[in-house]
């Protein structure tokens, strides 16, 4: 097998960099390594599904009225213990909890807010599909205990974000705002190893990633972009086009990351009845996705504003998602301006 770098050797490299850049690495990085065992723990439950009697429904639901798995509170859990020991955290947010974790009295604090998407994806869980955890670390300005609204800061102000992929391997994906690197799990050495050096996403792509089951609800400029990939060569896009929906962020946005495309969970017309601006949480789903998805080449955008732009009002606001290959994702802008 190939002598490959381990994550903890990449981001000794990496220090220079962002030392360079004025941030902190020894702190960036030790949470890094937090997050990284965390990661290692949540995929050993994923990987042993039914056996560790980890499936199914916890019987209660979260702050969004989503019924929550038994799995999505195992993750909350560990990820919230790994994560506080590395004594870089002031607070932590997860789409698993109403309001922030506090760091306790007794625990070290340090500098740094994490929002997290423990397990995203989470209706997979049952059926053996992908999923994964979703990060975005944040500066804490203050001195003081943080409060909810100190993690309301836009996705240009995120200082390291990821994600790690449960499915066939598992892998770690991150950025620290120079390139995007891929880790692989080695399950017998429990280590990361760099399989995915400086991850680039095509500028182009014949490839679409939706839910066309709510196709009758989409806004005028989703539902041309979707008609004309559909036509194929016969329609004005003159290509035939290719679809996936892996009903998991995490393995749609990999897949993109990889092989390139456009993803979409767009807002539309039965979500606006009902309030809400999308699916997608901004803060600890679209804005991480969209951080790596830009340092790979690729765009992210709401189909008004850059996401990275979006100033968040809530912890669990939701935003309108199109990201991916940069040439579909400025059609899909052309298509929105041109609409509105
Ligand atoms: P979750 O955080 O409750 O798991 O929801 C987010 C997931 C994304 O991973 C995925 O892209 C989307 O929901 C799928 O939604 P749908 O079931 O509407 O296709
Ligand atoms: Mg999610």
């Amino acid at each position: 097998m190939t002598q490959r770098i381990t994550l903890k050797d990449y981001l000794n490299q990496n220090a220079a960099l962002l030392q360079e850049q004025g941030k902190d690495a020894d702190a960036l990085n030790t949470l890094m390594l937090g997050i990284a065992d965390a990661c290692v723990d949540i995929a050993d439950l994923v990987r042993h599904g039914e056996l560790a009697g980890v499936l199914g429904a916890a019987g209660q639901e979260n702050v969004q009225g989503e019924e929550q798995k038994k799995l999505d509170i195992i993750a909350n859990d560990v990820f919230i213990e790994k994560t506080q020991d590395t004594g870089q955290l002031a607070g932590i947010a997860s789409e698993e909890m109403d309001h922030h974790y506090p760091i306790p009295d007794g625990v070290e604090k340090g500098k740094y807010l994490i929002t997290v998407d423990p397990l995203d994806g989470s209706s997979n869980i049952d059926v053996n599909g992908a999923t994964g955890t979703i990060f975005s670390v944040l500066p804490h300005m203050s001195e003081d205990a943080p409060t909810d609204a100190d993690f309301l800061q836009s996705g240009e102000q995120q200082v390291l974000a990821g994600y790690c992929l449960f499915s066939s391997a598992t892998m770690l994906v991150i950025t620290f705002g120079n390139g995007v690197a891929g880790f692989t799990l080695d399950i017998e050495q429990g280590e990361f190893l760099l399989s995915h050096e400086n991850m680039t996403v095509p500028k182009t792509t014949k490839e679409f990633s939706i839910n066309a089951a709510y196709a009758a609800h989409w806004h005028a400029p989703v539902k041309r972009y979707i008609d004309e990939c559909v036509q194929g060569e016969q329609g004005p896009r003159d290509a035939n086009f290719n679809m996936r929906w892996a009903g998991s962020m995490v393995g749609d946005v990999h897949r993109i990351l990889c092989r390139g495309g456009v993803f979409l969970y767009p807002s539309d017309e039965r979500m606006q009845k009902a309030g809400k601006a999308g699916k997608l949480r901004l803060m600890y789903e679209a804005n991480p996705m969209a951080w790596l998805m830009e340092q790979a080449g690729g765009l992210a955008h709401t189909g008004a504003q850059s996401i990275l732009s979006v100033d968040p009002t809530e912890l669990h606001q939701r935003v309108p998602v199109m990201m991916g290959s940069a040439d579909e994702v400025e059609r899909l802008i052309d298509y929105h301006t041109s609409a509105s």
